[in-house]
């Protein structure tokens, strides 16, 4: 067989894979159009996608994955590295061995009448020094299809291998997507992924979560830089100057429409602009200034479509209007376009909802799944910034961290210094979204929005933090927001969106050091006369309210977070236990 590559890692790869699950036929995906075109047209027929409405959706198709598979599956989620003391208590563990070997029987002869696909794809740009390879097979059309938007896909990828070169390999195989046999494995001693039974994308694309947040984690403690579950914007100021911003937030929190934020009427006259450099993942690495400098190691975005509108999002609605594909999403079968629960108000009198049933206003269910998606290309979006395309990326003058807490956290609050700041981080913590399968609005710890993709031991992880800080002699500095506060009947305090660049203008202020802050138990918070209300028919008072830090709730928090740190004994760093003791202190003054 004459093979693409030369590389002698990646022929083992493919031809051990193809061994396992006797694929009918091999095909190495080239990423040209003319192969990837080919490949909507089988999908098309064979029913596994839908030709949506070119006119008005060009390039655009449709797909619906089973009923049980339409979200990320964090309990059948492993890292299965030797020691299970090295996975950490916030992780699933197997054994790699016996994991190898329970993949192999189940994934044995599944390819059997299908076709195997070969991804080569680089994580980050073809050729950067910051750049990784990895290849994947798969059985799945709509897996190479999404794999082409999400990263850069391309025979270019074998040249930066080599004859030798290494990569990450990434096993899928659909099988029969029988949830009691769906596995999501990472042996990150072995850079290896392998994902059977299932065809949800944060499941089986796996140059995403598995790859550039779980493998890259841990390489990155290993090569000393970090993963982060991160969005990376830019903000324009008035007089030119450029600032960038990396936040974590857990899945379905608003990081795309953060990433994607159009500022209020009055900042655009004055002349503020903000560019979307990445809205869900930043690989971030210490720059010959001292600086901690970000990329974004993917090519489009997986978002989350309900709630995405012309006034909620409307960069990412345009993002999707060519080229994308939409997953669980509801289709308008007046003319063949998709619709979803936000797109519109009133939605449509009828249907096809995400299950393909006919669906109308008064169903009485969702038309659209609430994690349903887009896979839109990046270069799409109307505010992506120039720097998405540079090898060095952009420096950080802020990191945000956020979770959706109704009480306690206030709107935004600025740590004292670094380790602080990693404390920050470390404490966060969100109700449950549709992202990942399981019961949604329940409070749970997410330190730094990683638990779901922290690819080793946790309290490992926090101490790789602290050690970044000391080497970074120009560190950015930390804050914490929270636009999900709530008043007794349950409606959200803070207007969000496009206001949010009221909070952010305060955060990059707190960076040049032009404005004063109140020093609280927690940190430093705004004086409410500090953030621009300006166009906005919202009361000092609430603001107040939202900027309140009540002592006795903290207090309490600083009892759950010492019960919560308990777990990871003395992996846990001194510096947090000493910012834990300190908030504690802080809050019986
Ligand atoms: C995502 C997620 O898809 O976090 O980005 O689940
Ligand atoms: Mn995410």
């Amino acid at each position: 067989m004459a093979y693409p590559t030369k590389n002698k890692k990646v022929i083992a790869f493919v031809e051990e894979s193809a061994k396992l699950a006797c694929p009918d036929k091999i095909v190495w995906i080239d990423g040209s159009e003319e192969q990837l075109a080919a490949l909507r047209k089988e999908a098309c027929e064979t029913g596994e996608m839908l030709k949506l409405n070119q006119e008005k959706l060009p390039g655009c198709y449709y797909h619906r994955t089973a009923q049980n598979d339409v979200a990320r599956v964090e309990d059948r989620t492993f890292i299965c590295c030797r020691e299970k003391e090295n996975a950490g208590p916030t992780n699933n563990w197997m054994d790699p061995k016996e994991a190898y070997q329970m993949c192999a029987d189940i994934a044995r002869g599944q390819m059997k009448g299908r076709t195997m696909y070969v991804i080569p794809y680089s994580m980050g740009l073809i050729g950067s020094p910051f750049s990784k390879i990895g290849v994947e097979v798969t059985d799945s059309i709509y897996v190479v299809l999404n794999m082409a938007i999400m990263t850069r896909v391309g025979l270019a990828c074998y040249d930066q291998l080599g004859e030798d070169g290494d990569f990450v390999k990434g096993f899928h195989a659909k099988c029969s997507v029988d949830p009691e046999k769906r596995y999501i494995m990472h042996f990150p001693e072995d850079d290896t992924i392998i994902s059977v039974n299932s065809a949800y994308g944060g499941n089986v694309l796996l140059g995403k979560k598995c790859f550039a947040l779980r493998i890259a984690s841990y390489l990155g403690k290993t090569e000393g830089w970090m993963a982060e579950h991160m969005l990376i914007l830019g903000v324009t100021f008035p007089d030119g100057r450029k600032k960038y911003v990396a936040a974590a937030f857990p899945s379905a929190c608003g990081k795309t429409n953060l990433a994607m934020l159009i500022p209020p009427k009055h900042y655009l006259e004055k002349g503020y602009k903000i560019e979307t450099v990445g809205d869900d993942i930043a690989w971030i690495r210490v720059g010959e200034d001292g600086r901690l400098w970000a990329v974004n190691p993917e090519n489009g975005f997986f978002g989350v479509a309900p709630g995405t509108n012309d006034k909620s999002n409307p960069n990412a609605l345009a993002a999707t209007k060519k080229g994308t594909i939409f997953t669980n999403v509801a289709i308008d079968p007046a003319d063949n376009t998709v619709w979803w629960e936000g797109l519109t108000k009133p939605a449509p009198e009828k249907l096809i909802d995400w299950l393909g049933n006919d669906w109308t206003p008064e169903s009485g269910v969702k038309a659209a799944h609430p994690n349903s998606r887009f896979t839109a290309p990046a270069v799409n979006c109307p505010c992506l910034s120039e720097a998405f395309n540079s090898k060095e990326g952009v420096p950080l003058d802020a990191i945000i961290f956020g979770g959706r807490r109704a009480t306690t956290t206030p709107l935004v609050y600025q740590s004292r210094n670094w380790d602080h700041g990693v404390f920050v981080g470390s404490i966060m913590s969100s109700e449950t979204t549709a992202a990942a399968t399981g019961a949604t609005g329940v409070l749970r710890h997410d330190p730094m929005a990683m638990k779901p993709f922290c690819g080793y031991h946790m309290g490992d992880y926090f101490a790789h933090w602290i050690e970044m800080g000391k080497k970074v002699t120009n560190p950015p500095k930390i804050f914490n927001v929270n636009w999900f506060r709530q008043d007794a009947n349950g409606e959200f305090l803070w207007p969000g969106f496009g206001d949010n660049m009221r909070v952010l203008e305060w955060i990059l202020n707190r960076c040049d050091n032009a404005v004063d802050a109140q020093e609280t138990a927690i940190g430093y918070v705004p004086y409410a006369k500090d953030i621009d209300l300006e166009g906005l028919d919202y009361s000092r008072e609430t603001l107040e309210s939202i900027l309140y830090v009540d002592k006795a709730r903290w207090s309490a928090e600083a009892d759950e977070i010492k019960e919560f740190y308990k777990q990871f004994g003395d992996k846990l760093p001194k510096e947090l236990s000493d910012c834990l003791a300190t908030l504690k202190a802080n809050c019986e003054k």
